[in-house]
């Protein structure tokens, strides 16, 4: 029989770090509030989509809703503690780790690259290299989260990410620029705002990361400082997805006819072709 260390915990129960980090109230609100503001976002987004008829509009619907309910999805395992752990870092200790984001991140960022390029007609290949690569930025974002035997190699991953992030990035200021240029002066107004919306809220990620409790912890690893980083996350996001979300809803409502009907840039034929 393998003897079990004696702080071991049985799966059933929670560890007391993350049960006493879940209990502070700074750090709970940084979940709750997201949970409620996520259920209300999705309810209206799809109320808002009710009507909708364009085949291309309600795909854009389609995956702009998913956005909030991924999100919904992923605040309530994390406030539950289900993608909570404590990672033991060689030479730093026990860090609160919510690496659920990270997961979580893997199926809610994709949405919004495709909510953008059906907005602006991207080609398949710019499209599918934005989702790829972004795709590649949040699971090795997880695997620095994760990472316990030496601090540089959280920080290899943390490069491997943003090497990553670099593409999406991109293809978000130079390919798609180019490509809402073709749509039409109402697309480029709103690109141009998503697009900018989008660059400034996305760096604020791994700067948070970097100072962070999982980072340079420059708070310090305590359960103050983990609220705090988890509200700095919380807060973005209300930026990267509901204000986001809002802004280009808003704009669909009325099926404006530079996104009904509309060609991909380059190929002359519609994406879903
Ligand atoms: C990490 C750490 C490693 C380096 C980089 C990161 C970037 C994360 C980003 C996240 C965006 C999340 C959004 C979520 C909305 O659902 C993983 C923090 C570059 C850009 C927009």
């Amino acid at each position: 029989m393998i003897a079990q260390p004696v702080s071991a915990v049985s799966p059933a129960q929670i560890d007391p770090l993350v049960e006493e980090t879940l209990s502070n109230p700074v750090m709970a609100s940084s979940l709750w509030v997201m949970i409620a503001l996520m259920g209300v976002a999705t309810i209206l987004f799809v109320y808002m989509g009710r009507a909708v008829d364009d085949p291309r509009v309600k795909m854009i619907y389609v995956a702009t809703i998913g956005i909030p309910a991924v999100s919904l999805s992923s605040y309530f395992g994390l406030a539950t503690g289900l993608t909570i752990g404590v990672v033991d870092i060689a030479g730093r200790g026990e860090v609160v780790t919510m690496w659920g984001r990270y997961l979580t991140w893997t199926f809610s960022t994709p949405l919004i690259l495709l909510a953008l390029g059906l907005l602006v007609g991207s080609d398949r290949p710019t499209l599918f290299a934005a989702i790829a690569f972004d795709i590649g930025m949040c699971v090795t974002g997880l695997a620095a989260a994760l990472t316990r035997q030496a601090i540089w190699m959280r920080w290899v991953w943390f490069g491997i990410s943003s090497a990553f992030f670099l593409v999406v990035v991109y293809v978000l200021l130079v390919e798609w620029p180019r490509d809402a240029a073709a749509q039409g002066e109402d697309v480029v107004d709103l690109f141009g705002l998503l697009r900018t919306l989008t660059v400034v809220l996305w760096f604020g990620y791994p700067i948070v990361w970097a100072l962070g409790t999982e980072g340079l912890a420059v708070m310090g690893t305590g359960v103050g400082a983990t609220a705090i980083t988890s509200w700095a996350y919380s807060l973005l996001d209300v930026g990267a997805k509901f204000v986001f979300a809002v802004l280009l809803l808003r704009f669909l409502a009325d099926e404006p006819a530079s996104v009904t009907g509309q060609q991909t840039a380059r190929t002359g034929s519609p994406a879903e072709d």
